[in-house]
């Protein structure tokens, strides 16, 4: 066999196993069969020593060119067989774009946080600020610089989960406007809300509920500017119509002190079951700060007086939506939070 004739068995060969080639995986099989070290082009390279000089330049021309020839019948299959998995990878990955959506399913606000930011956004309007305060207080913040001394009767209208000795969590938030009294000069106009903590758990009550409190405290301020404010409120939070009714009551922070009554948003004062016959709602303590308070916080009351209130979130949230019971409001059944979107 010449040289020219093995050559093209050896293409023929290449030919036709790139041919039978069906798979990405089988080509460097054929880069290692035809081409490789072992392969027999290079065999046939290998016996040109043999070959006399002057013939050596001839032969190796012919291998060179059926070696470029073999290359290039393995690479044309090599792009075929990467366009056929392209194809095949389009195909399997390709959208239906007529296909219906699915809805994202969004949250909502809880009503407790409703009532909250409606109630902030009221005394903001009013030209109140907001403030906050840690929910693990010490005795002192909590209780003796709102006059409530150790062995106070009043502890006991508030009982209270102690971490430590002197370190509990709050009963209510007036330790924030503690703060903010030690902090800051009259004319103070704040608004603090946040959680607070007490052992009682019913219908009605909480172990964790929230509240908002509000202080006022500048020059000749009294008993009737705070009934104006909480008027005010009443009006925007229910109805325009709405009356506010103070009845006696004590605080040790609050002197004089009241119970707030709003008249009864579902029937107007004419008696129902939300106002228990009664046309009046309690909804709110407040009173005029105790001077003694004034004093503990290095506010002068000669020169100053003021006003606070507090009231209960969940309570309000109750009766703006008619929740008749309190633990609804904890137990986050989607069924009954789905009513506030
Ligand atoms: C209430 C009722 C009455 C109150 C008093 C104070 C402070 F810090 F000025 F002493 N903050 N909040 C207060 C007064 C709170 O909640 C039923």
């Amino acid at each position: 066999m010449t040289l020219q004739e093995k050559i093209d068995a050896i293409v023929a060969a290449a030919a036709d196993g790139v041919g039978a080639c069906g798979e990405l995986s089988q080509i460097s099989d054929l880069k290692v069969k035809f081409l490789g070290k072992s392969g027999e082009l290079t065999a046939l390279l290998r016996g040109m020593k043999e070959l006399p000089a002057e013939e050596r330049p001839a032969a190796g021309k012919l291998v060179n060119e059926a070696r470029d020839k073999i290359n290039a019948l393995i690479d044309e299959k090599f792009a075929s067989l990467q366009a056929r998995k392209e194809q095949e990878r389009l195909k399997s990955e390709s959208l239906d774009v007529t296909l219906k959506g699915r809805a994202v399913a969004r949250g909502s606000l809880h009503p407790c946080t409703l009532v909250k930011e409606e109630i902030l956004s009221i005394f903001t309007s009013l030209g109140f600020s907001v403030a906050h305060g840690p929910e693990v207080e010490t005795d002192y913040y909590n209780f003796r610089q709102l006059n409530i001394p150790k062995d106070h009767p009043a502890r006991d209208m508030q009982d209270t989960f102690y971490l430590g000795n002197d370190i509990l969590l709050r009963t209510h938030t007036s330790p924030v406007q503690a703060h903010v009294m030690e902090e800051n000069k009259p004319p103070i106009r704040v608004v603090c809300p946040g959680k607070v903590y007490r052992p009682d758990d019913d219908a009605t009550h909480s172990p964790m509920f929230q509240q908002i409190e509000g202080l006022v405290i500048d020059e000749n301020i009294t008993l009737c500017d705070l009934k104006g404010i909480l008027e005010c409120f009443a009006k925007e939070l229910f109805d325009k119509n709405t009356k506010v009714r103070f009845r006696p009551s004590y605080f040790p922070f609050t002197e004089p002190s009241v119970e707030v009554d709003l008249s009864c948003s579902v029937c107007h004062g004419k008696g129902c079951r939300i106002c228990k016959g009664t046309g009046w709602i309690e909804v709110l303590g407040a009173g005029v700060v105790n001077p003694r308070v004034l004093e503990m916080s290095n506010i002068d009351p000669e020169k100053y007086s003021g006003f606070a209130f507090g009231m209960g979130i969940e309570r309000i949230a109750m009766i703006k939506y008619g929740i008749p019971d309190m633990r609804i409001l904890f137990e986050n059944d989607v069924r009954f939070l789905r009513r506030f979107k």
